[in-house]
C-alpha cells in the first residue's frame, strides 16, 4: 500500500536556500519563468522570475551543455549551474548555467514588456491582458502588500480573540440601503447581492462577541470614478461590549500599527520595489465632521455647500489640512450626519442629528466607515419606522435583537482603497486585481 505522508522537500531550491546556507560554488538546481534574456555577446543573462523575484542566471556557450536558442521570454524551465556571489545581482547572487529543461515553452510573444521596470503601458492594456501584466514586478508587488493588509488585518484579529466569519453574499434584503444594489433572480424570487456583511456580522456578536470577515461586497453604483468598484474586498469587523464608538477607532488603529510593523518587518522588497514609506500610525487624530468642515473651509476659503454632507473634494482637503497642521496621514472624522448613515447606526444622544460614527480618511480618500450601533430592539424598531423602512426581509436580524444583543458596533474598511493609498496609486483599478467596473467584467 502506498501512502501520502505530508508535503515533499523538492530538489530544486528557492532564492531563500540559496542565500542562507553557504552554497558558493556548488552545483545547485533551480526552476522558473524566464523573465527576460538578454545577449550582451560574450555571455547571455537569463533572468528567471520566482515567487521571492528574479534570479539572475548566466549562460556562456563554452561551459553550457545546451543552446541558448532554447531559451525564449515566457519559457518555464529547471536549470542546474554553479551558485556565485555577485553584488551586482538581484539578491547577491548568480547561476552560471550548466543544464537546463525547458518545462513548457510560450506559443506566442509576449503582448505586453513584462520584463521592463516600469510598462509604461497603459491601464486598459494592463487591465486587458492582467494575467500577463502582473508578471511585471513591480505590479506584482502591489499585491504582495494586499496581502501583507488582509494578513495583518487577520493575525491582528485573532490575536484581539475575533472569530473568523463567512457569510452569505445572496440574500433577501441589505443593509447599507441606497440604489446600488445588484438585484437578481433567485429560482423565481427577487434576491440581491449583499452590499456588506453588515446585518451578519452584527447577529454573530451575539454567539461570538467579536467577529470579523474579510469577503466580497457588491455595489451596483452607476459612475466611473477612480475610487469606487463594483465589486471590492471589505475588510469588516464587529465587537461586543464596547463603551464607545471610540472603541472601534482604537481597534482600528491597533490593526494599522500592526500591519505597518508586519509591512516592515516581512515585505522589505515590495516595499522597495514600489518605493513605499510606511505611514506614522503611533497616532491618528480625531475630529468631529461638522469641525473638520469648518477648518477645511476656514483654512482654504471654501464655501461650506451642504452642512450634512462631505463632497471628495472636501474630504481631500481635510486630508491636507491635517497632513500640513499635524503631519498626519489619517484622521477619523467622527459624528456623521443621521441623515447620511444608515438605520442601523446610533444616534448621538447629545444630538441626534448626528451618530456615533465615524470615517477614516487616508491622505483625503474615505477608507473607512464605522461606528456604535443600535443595540435596543425598540430603539431600532423606533429608527425604522421613523425611516418609513418596513421591515420585510429583516426578520431574523429582527429578532436577534428581540432576544438581547450587547451594546456593539464595528467597521468596514475596503481593502483596494487602502492599498491604493499605501503605494501612492490615484486609481483603485492599480491594485484591483481584476477589476469590475461599469464597463469591465472580463478577464
Ligand atoms: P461603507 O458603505 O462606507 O460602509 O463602506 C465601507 C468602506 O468600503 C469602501 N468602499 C468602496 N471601495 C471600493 N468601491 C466602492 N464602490 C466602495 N464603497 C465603499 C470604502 C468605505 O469606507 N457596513 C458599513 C461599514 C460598517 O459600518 O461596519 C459599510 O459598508 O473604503
Amino acid at each position: 500500500m502506498e501512502f501520502m505522508t505530508g508535503v515533499k522537500k523538492q530538489a530544486t531550491l528557492e532564492i531563500r536556500d540559496l542565500m542562507s546556507a553557504d552554497r558558493t560554488g556548488k552545483t545547485v538546481k533551480v526552476n522558473g519563468a524566464v523573465h527576460s534574456v538578454n545577449d550582451m555577446g560574450a555571455v547571455t543573462f537569463v533572468i528567471l522570475r520566482k515567487r521571492e523575484g528574479l534570479l539572475q542566471c548566466i549562460y556562456e556557450e563554452k561551459t553550457a551543455e545546451f543552446d541558448v536558442n532554447s531559451i525564449r521570454e515566457g519559457s518555464t524551465l529547471e536549470l542546474e549551474g554553479i551558485l556565485e556571489q555577485d553584488e551586482r545581482a538581484p539578491h547577491g547572487i548568480e547561476i552560471r548555467i550548466r543544464k537546463v529543461r525547458v518545462l513548457s515553452e510560450p506559443a506566442e510573444a509576449m503582448p505586453l514588456p513584462v520584463s521592463k521596470w516600469k510598462m509604461n503601458t497603459s491601464l486598459d492594456a494592463k487591465l486587458n491582458y492582467r494575467s500577463i501584466s502582473l508578471r511585471n514586478i513591480r505590479e506584482r508587488a502591489k499585491f504582495k502588500l494586499q496581502e501583507g493588509i488582509v494578513r495583518g488585518f487577520r493575525d491582528f484579529l485573532y490575536e484581539q480573540e475575533f472569530t473568523e466569519i463567512h457569510t452569505p453574499k445572496i440574500g433577501a434584503r441589505s443593509a447599507e440601503g441606497g440604489a446600488n444594489l445588484f438585484r437578481l433572480e433567485y429560482f423565481h424570487r427577487p434576491a440581491i447581492l449583499q452590499q456588506s456583511p453588515q446585518l451578519y456580522k452584527q447577529m454573530m456578536v451575539g454567539v461570538f462577541d467579536r467577529v470579523f470577515e474579510t469577503g466580497p461586497v457588491f455595489r451596483a453604483e452607476k459612475h466611473n470614478t477612480k475610487r469606487h468598484l463594483n465589486e471590492y474586498t471589505s475588510l469588516d469587523f464587529e465587537m461586543g461590549y464596547i463603551d464607545g464608538f471610540e472603541d472601534i477607532m482604537a481597534m482600528e488603529t491597533g490593526f494599522l500599527q500592526y500591519t505597518m510593523e508586519l509591512l516592515g518587518r516581512e515585505y522589505g522588497d515590495a516595499l522597495r520595489i514600489l518605493n513605499v514609506t510606511l505611514p506614522d500610525v503611533s497616532r491618528i487624530p480625531m475630529v468631529r465632521f461638522d469641525e473638520a468642515k469648518k477648518l477645511a473651509a476656514e483654512k482654504y476659503s471654501r464655501k461650506i455647500r451642504n452642512p450634512f454632507d462631505l463632497e471628495p473634494e472636501e474630504e481631500s482637503l481635510i486630508g491636507r489640512y491635517f497632513k500640513e497642521e499635524e503631519n498626519a496621514d489619517f484622521v477619523f472624522v467622527t459624528h456623521y450626519p443621521s441623515k447620511k448613515r444608515p438605520f442601523y447606526a446610533m444616534d448621538d444622544p447629545e444630538d441626534t442629528r448626528y451618530t456615533l460614527s465615524f470615517d477614516l480618511l487616508y491622505h483625503g480618500l474615505e477608507i473607512t466607515t464605522g461606528g456604535q450601533r443600535i443595540h435596543d430592539y425598540n430603539g431600532l424598531m423606533e429608527k425604522i419606522a421613523a425611516r418609513g423602512m418596513s421591515g420585510d426581509g429583516l426578520e431574523q436580524y429582527l429578532n436577534t435583537f428581540k432576544h438581547g444583543m450587547p451594546p456593539h458596533g464595528g467597521l468596514g474598511i475596503g481593502m483596494e482603497r487602502l492599498t491604493m493609498k499605501l503605494i501612492g496609486e490615484d486609481n483603485i483599478r492599480e491594485t484591483t486585481l481584476f477589476p469590475r467596473d461599469l464597463s469591465r467584467l472580463e478577464p
